[in-house]
């Protein structure tokens, strides 16, 4: 019988990414297989973009294009091609009713997915700054099963939170393309071997770990966080105990993925220019917070945890923390005794 823990099958060959979904499915009797060829398809985008993202500099898909998106930030070359990739592979299945994007102001409906259960929120290049100078950048991902009427299409107007996410993870396009994912039966990481096009399994059961030693943030805004977020960094970098170390690559994934593998914690805190934080919600901050909840960590606002952040619109922003369950804990009583 195939365990998720096992890495290797019988010929010592590395368990595949469809293996393991599918593994993972027939815990579930009464699946129908959908949520499975979702994220193959994210795999399959995921594939492309890495493949592009390698080529970019010989193929001008380098800098930017001269348009800002609906958070008026910069769109890169590389934002429009992750997009690109994402919808079409899905717009011509029946597998998402929508997709709702950081780089586009309204969800997409997909056409053919008028009776699909799954909303699918992404940001299909997180950490743009990193594009142009060969740094690490991501896809985030959230599957969202919203409540519904049978027989109907799920929709965007019925995401309630983060809870609503039946599966999330990321693909991270680094020294190597890495593949994170949770259906909410453990945390799981894949590697992209090149040479044969696919994900293999080599980071089985993720757990996070309680405490430290890293913490990513932009210091630079220090002097515009509130003084809750700013004794708690204080505190990171004189501990008592001991001293956390500083890390922060300017891409979320990148930093929350050394904390998760190796403990510690990420903040984006809200600040005078983004006084609700930085982050989004829907396509950022939820898929992230599920795959760290479900690897033992926790993921909060410093008031509220994410998960349970009620929707108002899909491009929502919030402060955000997370990583290693103590460490978030801090900030959380830290953030609770001054209320
Ligand atoms: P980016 O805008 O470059 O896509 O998603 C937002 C994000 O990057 C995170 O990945 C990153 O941690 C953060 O913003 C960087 O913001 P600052 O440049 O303000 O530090």
């Amino acid at each position: 019988m195939t365990t998720m823990q096992e890495t290797s099958t019988a010929s010592g060959a590395r368990m595949t990414l469809a293996h393991h979904i599918l593994a993972s499915q027939r815990q579930h009797p009464r699946a129908r297989g959908e949520l499975s060829v979702v994220l193959l398809q994210l795999a399959f985008a995921g594939k492309i973009f890495s493949h592009a993202i390698r080529r970019a500099a010989f193929t001008g898909q380098l800098g930017a294009t001269g348009e800002r998106n609906v958070q008026d930030e910069a769109t890169k070359k590389l934002d429009v091609f992750g997009n690109q990739t994402i919808i079409e592979a899905f717009a011509r299945n029946e597998l998402v009713a929508a997709i709702v994007s950081e780089e586009m102001d309204e969800p997409r409906q997909i056409a053919c997915g008028t009776r699909a259960s799954y909303v699918l929120c992404v940001d299909p290049l997180d950490g743009s700054s990193n594009a142009d100078v060969n740094g690490v950048v991501a896809t985030i991902f959230g599957v969202y099963q919203p409540k519904r009427e049978a027989g109907t299409a799920a929709t965007v107007q019925r995401l309630q939170s983060g809870r609503d996410q039946v599966a999330a993870g990321y693909i991270m396009y680094g020294p190597s393309t890495v593949f994170v994912y949770t259906t909410g039966s453990g945390v799981h990481g894949f590697t992209l071997d090149h040479d044969i096009g696919e994900f293999l399994l080599t980071h089985p059961d993720i757990r996070c770990p309680p405490q430290g030693p890293y913490y990513s943030a932009n210091l630079a805004n220090v002097p515009e966080w509130n003084h809750q977020t700013q004794a708690y960094v204080g505190q990171l970098a004189r501990g008592a105990d001991r001293s956390y170390s500083l890390r922060y690559s300017g891409a979320l994934v990148a930093d929350l993925h050394r904390s998760l593998i190796e403990g510690g914690v990420y903040l984006y805190p809200a600040d005078q220019r983004h006084p609700d934080g930085k982050l989004r919600l829907a396509y950022e901050c939820a898929p992230l917070a599920f795959v760290v909840e479900h690897a033992g960590g926790a993921a909060t606002t410093g008031t509220s945890t994410v998960l349970d952040v009620p929707f108002h619109s899909i491009h929502q922003r919030v402060p955000f923390a997370a990583g290693s369950r103590d460490d978030v804990a801090i900030l959380e009583r830290l953030s609770r005794d001054d209320h």
